[in-house]
């Protein structure tokens, strides 16, 4: 049953945002905090799809629980707020059932890499049509700022109040040796190049990849000092250094040092419904 839009209130009078056909304004104001950079990421995301100009009814969004989870509530598409750690299998189901749809999981590190780590390689290792969005904040910031698989070394979390002792995942270079089509890494600050990326991905067959670094000011950034959304902003504009093609090894995060942005990988291969369709045609048979 369609819900019907309800208008932003308008923050400046007069004006509105200009992608607001996308949203479920009828579910807003949102729940981020000041300063949050999943704002942007979603931004991000609905200039993308206005520049795709596809058919809304011929695009769906998956997410788990967590902040970032949130963004399936608030595009105006067939969306799927699932179970934390499922939205990779819910959302390859969808794929497996609706071939032609455009299926997007937009969802947390946490979600996609802890609980759901081993739903991300499989389906990377099948190479199942699917494009990943995952805001990468370096903690579990709705549950209150608990260490994920993301966290750097020394890092402080709720879990980890004498710095983190466990080697984070490298996501770019995850998801590049678990056999993803694309894999690219932007910040929230990188406005333009990240919308570009997420057109790529989502014009691009097979797995695809877009890691999205982003400020938790509220969980991870206090806890480790370092100051407001504004400030984390700035870290990536002194830090990120723009390196297409660069092994993914190298695109490891150390905080107060350098790390890499960019496109690490694109590359032609079949999809899973590829090789399963040749496979039924090659048997005779029927999908
Ligand atoms: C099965 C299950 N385990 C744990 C939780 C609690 N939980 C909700 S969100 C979340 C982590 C969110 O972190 P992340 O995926 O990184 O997203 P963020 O909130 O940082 O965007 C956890 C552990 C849950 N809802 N369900
Ligand atoms: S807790 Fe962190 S990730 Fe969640 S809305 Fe607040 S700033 Fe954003």
């Amino acid at each position: 049953m369609p819900v019907k839009a309800k208008p932003i209130p308008e923050a400046v009078p007069g004006v509105r945002h200009p992608m607001e056909k996308y949203l479920r304004t009828d579910r807003l104001p949102h729940i981020w905090c000041a300063g949050c950079g999943l704002g942007s990421a979603l931004s991000c995301f609905l200039y993308a799809l206005d520049e795709l100009g596809w058919d809304p009814n011929s695009v769906a969004v998956v997410s788990g629980i967590g902040c970032t989870g949130r963004i399936a509530g608030y595009v105006r598409l067939d969306s799927y707020h699932t179970t934390h750690g499922r939205a990779i299998p819910f959302a390859t189901g969808l794929k497996l059932a609706k071939p032609d749809l455009h299926v997007v999981v937009f969802s947390g590190d946490g979600d996609l890499f802890a609980i759901g780590g081993n739903h991300f390689i499989h389906a990377a290792r099948r190479n199942v049509d699917l494009t990943i969005l995952c805001v990468n904040n370096f903690n579990y910031g709705m549950t209150g700022g608990q260490v994920g698989p993301t966290t750097p070394l020394e890092g402080l979390t709720t879990t980890t109040p004498y710095g983190n002792f466990e080697h984070p995942f490298n996501l770019v270079h995850l998801a590049a040796s678990a056999g993803a089509s694309y894999v690219a890494r932007w910040t929230t600050l990188d406005g333009r190049r990240l919308q570009r990326a997420m057109v790529e991905a989502m014009r691009k067959k097979g797995l695809t990849f877009v890691e999205i670094l982003s400020p938790c000011p509220t969980n991870y950034g206090r806890r480790n000092k370092l100051g407001d959304g504004l400030d984390e902003l700035r870290y990536y504009a002194k830090h990120a250094l723009i390196r297409h093609g660069a092994d993914p090894k190298e695109a490891e995060i150390v905080p107060g040092h350098d790390f890499l942005v960019g496109k690490f990988v694109d590359v032609e291969k079949p999809t899973y419904l590829e090789m399963y369709e040749a496979k039924v045609r090659e048997l005779g048979g029927k999908r």
